[in-house]
């Protein structure tokens, strides 16, 4: 990928700490506001820097003067039936890649990270991957087909799926093919587009193996389902038994307390907790007990690995241990040296994350952050931990460690056994340059 719109890229200023100002004000207020700034912080971290002592600035005029706000009569309620979000916020937004082609309606948009808090992905900034476009289904006309090795073949309406003893789960869904650009040494310019095919949302739906139990499926012969979308796609994925016999795998039509959005497959998904996004079909119509893998096209044209022995790896679902950096991160812009919450998330599909350790100096030098509680299985984990720049050139990483041991591979680790045709299942420590100007670039780091 080469040159960039400008106006591909969020703010520069995005979430760094005077994100919120425009450059002009940044300006008027950057003599005092740092000044204050730095001694707060200076003292928040028992550190003692050289005129940390300074006095603070005097008052600005929005501080001093009632503000139209305070004066005037407010909107009333409901003037938005369905809520938005501030007008100021409009930057916060799902993007498609400006390095990636979209061949029709096929394609992606990421979830700016960088501007995201805690675990959950507010519904409208879920990511969307789309192979055929998303369909807005009338769920009175929405079927679903459980058929194969079962006693009883049936076909549900929403109606009949909705009246079963449902659960509230909350997990990620992370696209097999996230962070794929970086396997070719292709570093895009920000987490959102580095990171951003990754969500985490809490599902509400009917336990697959539920369903399953009362039809009567194949306990010995049917240690396979089948799960075809509705969409015009035929996406259509082989899901292994276990997985549903473990009571994780959804049928869910909740999203975040209310119904899915249609472009996440409303009426109707399947949640696979831990296993790469194209296995949670959307806009499920059929879900098929069988005695063997499928190999349909989307797990044997798509979605395997070319090893560098020229071999196609199949079926690696279970998205591995991974964490990144989320602020400050690529496209930034720290503004003075200081203070800063280094804020980032995890995540493991094989279970909870154990501990997150972060490096400002390339990987040398190591400390463990925080990890916000809870910490949940198969769900995104947010982490802080504070970070006094010193104005000299410095790379931020994060690597993350799950409840097996398994520990996050620094780029170099992985290519050396996957070699750099891979598309998919990146994992790799992500590192971002902090320049010496403030500004934070992705680079790759070993
Ligand atoms: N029916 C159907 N299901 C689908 C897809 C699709 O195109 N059609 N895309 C898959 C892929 S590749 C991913 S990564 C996830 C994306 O889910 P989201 O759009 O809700 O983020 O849905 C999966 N399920
Ligand atoms: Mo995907």
């Amino acid at each position: 990928m080469s040159a960039l719109p400008r106006a591909a890229l969020p703010g520069r200023l995005q979430r760094a700490p005077e994100g919120f100002l425009q450059p002009a004000q940044i300006r008027e207020v950057a003599a005092g506001r740092r000044g204050f700034l730095r001694s707060a912080f200076a003292a928040a971290a028992g550190l003692r820097l050289a005129g940390a002592a300074r006095a603070q600035p005097p008052g600005e005029e929005v501080i001093l003067r009632p503000q139209p706000w305070a004066t005037s009569l407010g909107q009333p309620v409901a003037a938005f039936p369905y809520g938005q979000p501030s007008k100021y916020e409009k930057n916060l937004m799902r993007r498609e890649s400006p390095g990636l082609t979209r061949v029709s309606a096929a394609s992606v948009a990421f979830s700016p990270l960088q501007g995201m808090f805690g675990i959950i992905t507010a519904s409208g900034l879920h990511f969307e991957r789309h192979h055929q476009g998303w369909e807005d289904i009338d769920p009175s006309k929405h079927r679903l087909m459980v058929n194969g090795l079962v006693k009883q073949e049936t076909v549900f309406t929403m109606d009949e799926l909705m009246r079963l003893p449902s659960v509230s789960r909350i997990h990620f869904i992370e696209c097999g093919a996230n962070t794929g650009m970086e396997w070719g040494n292709v570093a895009v310019p920000t987490v959102q587009y580095t990171h951003g095919m990754l969500s985490c949302s809490e599902f509400t739906g009917v336990r697959l193996i539920d369903v399953l139990d009362h039809l009567g499926y194949d306990r010995k012969k049917g240690r396979y389902v089948l799960a075809e979308g509705g969409d015009g796609s035929g996406m259509t994925r082989t899901i292994p038994m276990e997985l549903v016999e473990s009571g994780e795998v959804l049928l869910a039509y909740g999203m975040n307390g209310e119904m899915l959005r249609p472009e996440n497959g409303y009426p109707l998904r399947l949640v696979v907790p831990g296993v790469q996004g194209v296995s949670w079909v959307k806009w499920l119509r059929r879900i098929e007990v069988g005695d063997m893998p499928y190999a349909t096209k989307d797990e044997t044209v798509h979605y395997v690995d070319l090893m560098p022995n020229g071999q196609l790896r199949q079926y690696t679902s279970i998205q591995e241990a991974k964490s990144v950096i989320t602020t400050p991160s690529g496209g930034q812009m720290l503004l003075d040296k200081g203070f800063y919450n280094v804020s980032g998330i995890a995540w493991s599909g094989r279970g909870k994350i154990k501990r997150v350790d972060v490096s400002s100096d390339g990987g040398r030098n190591w400390r463990s952050a925080r990890l916000e509680t809870p910490v949940l299985s198969k769900a995104l984990t947010r982490f802080n931990i504070g970070w006094v720049w010193d104005g000299a050139p410095a790379i931020l990483q994060s690597r993350a460690m799950d409840e097996t041991g398994y520990v996050q591979p620094k780029i170099n680790q992985l290519r050396a056994v996957r070699g750099t045709r891979s598309i998919y299942h990146n994992n790799a420590i992500q590192s971002w340059q902090v320049a010496q100007s403030g500004e934070v670039s992705n680079v790759q780091a070993y």
